[in-house]
């Protein structure tokens, strides 16, 4: 192409776009006619990286999910400088375990609810999904991005055993696909609830492998936006290294959520982060490695039930002997005050209760107006966060709700053997809680 050409198309782009895009120069390659780049791409250097997990995961493992997708972002920025790369972040909505039905529906929620943006920005560049809807149709009602990976595991791996690197485009005619095709370029699915998104093109991955083995399929000259559906799949880059762990510290929860804790720490649990030694800076880039914090003076556990009774059989406990090991450990500190983390019936918790009457036992009940405003999943965060300030903590096994408790208690600075504990079936024959320590 010419050089009068090229200007000439720089200076349409200009005319076309406004104040309101950044400039890029059309290369030489985007002309190739294997790549395709449509003039709107031109505008633009900004791409954008949309996800979405399995249905039925839970809210914690959907946290340890954006950890994946953060570090294949930051690696991205660093090895591709040519594009503005941005992380969608994916509303939370219509999980199973949130179950309080007289709120209203708990779906399309913002992860500015829950967690503090600017904390998640100070690692990689985030948006949330409102504002990505605005940025990228420009004033539209609909939005279509344009291609959808949904990621599949191989079957066969997992019957043989064998696991080996794989990201192979596969048939998508599987009737299972909760994508449909409406005409030659648009596709409808489940888009997070949102009814006026849709797809240009759904492409089915088998896949196994880290996220970044994802990179080939971003095509940046050709996509703006790429959605990787079921990104539970892809496994970690970097599980339980620096990188992850800088991920996991710049997930600081929203800070009214931190102030409700506080506030019942102050009020029932005699707990203040000056008496405890909890202080933090409240720039988590600043949050320095440390073993020497205190801790409230009272035990929490995370006792874990419901879908866990059946599902984790070998491990749960029955009620009677989760009390009889909690009071043990009480007895054995010298604490009287025990907070329970629960989802539990009432009728379990008025069974616990009444196996330890000699302490005072609580559990947090947010009133009315807490629920609306913070929903079940900020009150799960709120018990997560009087947890992580206990002197002694004990979870349940295996439960990534327990997990990102011990997490939070890693970086917070306890010391290790107060944190990795958890109740046993039978107190004979239980393996210790295995201890991911953080990493600086
Ligand atoms: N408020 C509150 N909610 C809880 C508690 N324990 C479980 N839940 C609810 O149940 C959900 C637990 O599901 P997940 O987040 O998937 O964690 P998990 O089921 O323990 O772990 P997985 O084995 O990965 O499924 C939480 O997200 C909460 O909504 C608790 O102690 N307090
Ligand atoms: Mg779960």
């Amino acid at each position: 192409m010419s050089i009068f050409k090229i200007s000439f198309i720089i200076v349409l782009i200009a005319i076309a776009s406004g104040n309101e895009f950044e400039f890029c120069e059309v290369p030489d390659k985007y002309t190739d006619s294997s790549e395709k780049c449509t003039a709107r791409n031109y505008f633009t250097q900004k791409r954008y990286i949309l996800y979405d997990v399995n249905p039925p995961e839970g809210f914690n493992l959907r946290r340890d999910v954006y950890i994946r997708v953060a570090i294949f972002l930051k690696g991205l920025i660093k090895r591709n400088k040519e594009f503005q790369w941005q992380l969608v972040l994916p509303p939370w909505g219509n999980l199973y375990h949130w179950r309080s039905e007289h709120i209203g529906l708990q779906e399309l929620i913002p992860w500015g609810d829950f967690f503090d943006i600017a904390s998640l920005q100070k690692h990689v560049p985030v948006i949330e999904m409102y504002e990505f809807m605005e940025e990228y149709s420009s004033g539209s009602k609909e939005l279509q991005v344009d291609c959808v990976y949904n990621l599949q595991n191989d079957d066969e791996m997992f019957e043989t055993g064998k696991f080996e690197d794989k990201n192979e485009e596969t048939d998508c005619s599987r009737d299972s696909l909760p994508y449909h095709k409406l005409d030659h370029q648009t596709y409808d699915g489940p888009f997070w609830g949102y009814r006026n998104i849709t797809a240009k093109k759904v492409k089915c991955l088998k896949f196994h492998g880290v996220a970044s083995d994802l990179y080939q399929n971003l095509r940046p000259t050709q996509y703006r936006s790429v959605m990787f559906d079921h990104m539970e799949i892809a496994l970690h880059d970097e599980y339980g290294l620096k990188e992850y762990w800088k991920a996991r510290r710049s997930m600081r929860y929203n800070t009214e959520l931190y102030n409700m804790a506080k506030e019942y720490r102050r009020t029932f649990l005699n707990s203040t982060d000056k008496n405890d030694k909890t202080e933090r800076p409240v720039d988590w880039t600043k949050e320095k490695s440390r073993r020497n914090v205190k801790g409230g003076p009272y035990l929490a556990v995370h006792l874990r039930r419901r879908d866990f009774i059946l599902g984790h059989k070998d491990s749960i406990s029955t009620i009677e002997s989760a009390a009889s090991q909690l009071s043990e450990k009480m007895d054995e500190l010298g604490l009287h005050v025990l907070f329970v983390a629960t989802d539990a019936v009432p009728q379990e918790f008025e069974q616990l209760k009444s196996y330890l009457a000699r302490y005072k036992v609580l559990r947090y009940v947010p009133s009315l107006s807490e629920l609306k405003q913070f929903k079940d999943g900020g009150v799960a965060i709120v018990d997560q966060i009087i947890c992580s300030h206990a002197r002694y903590f004990i979870g349940t096994h295996e439960s990534t709700f327990t997990f990102r408790i011990q997490e939070d208690r890693e970086i917070m600075g306890f010391s290790s053997k107060t944190t990795f504990n958890r109740l046993c079936k039978d107190k004979n024959k239980c393996a210790t809680a295995g201890q991911w320590q953080i990493v600086w």
